[in-house]
């Protein structure tokens, strides 16, 4: 388990076999490089990195901004990548855009390859497509999903 390690995830640490995998990846979220490079602006799940800039603005911005960057807007995909996600939002007090949309059809909230997403978690009664103008998702400090005006300025937040 994570915490049966120290800290500073010292190298040569117990369990740094070298592997791929869990064991891995434990050691590297506790390395002083990732800490530091993390703090505070992104969270590692598995092999995804979520970081954010503190830039603000609307959809089309902080997907250009993200792409620009070598990454993509923040796609969570499971709960796990939710909770980073929500974790960021927390810490920085301020709402993000998902890399989720339905402007191509109304209803139908898709990545921005245009697959159907394979997860939500959308705040209940969401999404309402409130006056009839919102094809974008923001989350809540929550972790809870809204869909919003693309054209609000949120904070920006990429996977990478
Ligand atoms: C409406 C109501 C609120 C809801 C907002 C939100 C806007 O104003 O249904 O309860 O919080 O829409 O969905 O994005
Ligand atoms: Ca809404």
């Amino acid at each position: 388990p994570k915490g049966d390690r120290g800290p500073t995830g010292e190298k040569g640490a117990k369990g740094d076999t070298g592997d791929r995998g869990e064991c891995q990846q434990n050691n590297l979220e506790l390395s002083p490089y990732f800490l530091a490079l993390t703090f505070p602006n992104g969270k590692i799940v598995g092999d995804k990195i979520f970081m954010t800039s503190g830039y603000e603005g609307n959809f089309d911005d902080l997907k250009k901004k993200c792409m620009q960057a070598g990454g993509q807007l923040a796609s969570p995909r499971n709960n796990e990548e939710n909770a980073a996600v929500q974790q960021i939002v927390f810490t920085h007090d301020k709402s993000v855009f998902l890399g989720i949309n339905d402007i191509q059809t109304e209803g139908k909230f898709t990545y921005l390859d245009g697959k159907p997403i394979v997860y939500s978690n959308w705040q209940p009664g969401e999404p309402n497509n409130d006056k009839g103008i919102e094809d974008c998702v923001q989350v809540f400090s929550t972790g809870k999903w809204n869909d919003k005006s693309c054209d609000e300025r949120l904070l920006i937040l990429c996977e990478f």
